[in-house]
Order: structure tokens, then sequence, then C-alpha cells
């Protein structure tokens, strides 16, 4: 298998989308080199990714020359080729929740994330991305990155707000999946690894059942979510 993935400054890895991959070829005891290959992009490479897959977006997963887009459909993918390595998506009856769960993670948390965190983002990126990310960003949002990121309390708190049902879940058990962690952590946590690798601000009180979980997930697969650089301590 061939992972595609958007790779930033000095091997950084900031993209969510591929955190949620890299977890998933973890469960499925995927390694990298001897199951699966990974082919980093660049965000301004586009026109790769689209004569690929026919969209822009990453990341990709080529398995014996069939291209998967989506990391709903990579996960899905994975548990229909590969069933009988721990289940993914928890099986027909399970799936619903578990897409609920995925759906909320980009559209409420990854979307109240983005204003914490979008204007420290560019110094993870490749400095020949770095123009591309902030150019296309400011033209779908219509303001700057720090003008979008402006009056952090707010938006703090309304990230707070939206992570409550977490809180709630994590207050039960060790993993939203329940004692063990499945997709459905995979694709939250991803959304906190960009914050923790893209910003050099935490998003999360020190000490909080979030981020208690944050520390486990981080350290599952041998210390996963820690393989690659963290944000950049000195100016770029
Ligand atoms: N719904 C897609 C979203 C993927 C996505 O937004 N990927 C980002 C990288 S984290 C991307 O490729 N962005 C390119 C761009 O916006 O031009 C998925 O789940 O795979």
């Amino acid at each position: 298998m061939i992972f595609y993935e958007r790779v930033g400054h000095e091997g950084r890895r900031p993209s969510p989308f591929s955190w949620r991959i890299r977890y998933a070829l973890a469960h499925k005891n995927f390694r990298e080199g001897a199951d699966f290959e990974v082919r980093p992009v660049r965000f301004a490479d586009v026109e790769m990714v689209r004569q690929l897959s026919g969209q822009q977006y990453t990341p990709l997963l080529s398995d014996a020359g069939h291209v998967v887009h989506d990391t709903w459909n990579i996960a899905a993918h994975l548990d229909k080729r590969f069933p009988d390595t721990h289940l993914l998506l928890g099986g027909t009856s399970g799936q619903g929740p578990v897409r609920m769960i995925n759906s909320w993670a980009d559209k409420a948390l990854l979307a109240t994330l983005r204003p914490l965190v979008l204007a420290d983002f560019p110094a993870v990126l490749d400095a020949g991305d770095r123009a591309y990310f902030r150019q296309s960003r400011e033209q779908a949002l219509g303001v700057t990155l720090e003008e979008y990121c402006a009056d952090r309390p707010v938006k703090r708190a309304a990230f707070a707000a939206v992570c409550a049902p977490l809180e709630f879940t994590l207050q039960q058990h060790a993993f939203i999946a329940s004692d063990t962690p499945a997709y459905a952590d995979y694709a939250v946590f991803s959304v906190f690894q960009m914050a923790r690798l893209g910003s050099p601000n935490d998003v999360l009180p020190t000490s909080s059942v979030i981020s208690d979980w944050r520390m486990r997930m981080v350290s599952l697969f041998g210390g996963l979510g820690d393989q690659f650089p963290g944000y950049p301590r000195t100016a770029i």
C-alpha cells in the first residue's frame, strides 16, 4: 500500500486527516516500510493529487492500484479489505455512531479549533507552501488569518463548549470507543494533533480528562503521536 500525506517544514506532520489514517494503519498492525510506503505531498502539489485521485484533498491510500480518497472511505476500505484484523469502525451496527463522531470531529470540533490555530499554522508548513496556504485560506475566509484568529478568549470558550460531550464521555471510560481505542478516537484525536503540532498555544487546560486522554493517545503504538517534530521553538 502507498500512503500519500501532506508533509510540512522539515518533515512535520500537521495535517489532521493524515493522523486519522496513520493511527488506523497502526491499529491494523500495519508498519511503515514493511506494509505501507509513505509518499510525501506538499500543499501546493494540487495537480499531482488531482491526477492520482480526481480531487485535491489528501491523504490518499493506494492499495493494489486502487486509489481511495477521503479518510472515512479509507478507514472503511481498510476494514473491508482486512476484516480479520481489529475492526476500526465497529462492524455494521457500530458504523453509524462512529460516523456521527467523525462528522462531529469535522464539523464542530475542527470548525471551532481552526480560529485558534490557523494564524500559527504557516510556520509548520514547508516554506514553499506558506504563500499558497495563506492565499487560499484567506480567499475562502474573506479575512486575514490573523483577523480570523482574533478574540482568542471568545474562540476558546466556543471550543470548550463543543468539547463538553467529549469530556463527559471520557469521564466514563478511558477511550471514546470504550476501554480500548478505535476509529472514533483517531478521528477526534487528529484534531487535537493539529492543535498540538500546528500552534505553540495549548487549547486544553494542563489537567483535564481530555488532556489525559490526549496523552494516552499520543503514547499509543510506541508513541506514534510524537514521532515527528512539534511546533518550531524559534521563528522560521
Ligand atoms: N474530507 C477529507 C478532507 C481532507 C482534507 O481537508 N485534507 C487537507 C489536508 S489536512 C487537504 O488536502 N487540503 C488541501 C487543500 O485544502 O488545498 C478527508 O476526510 O480526507
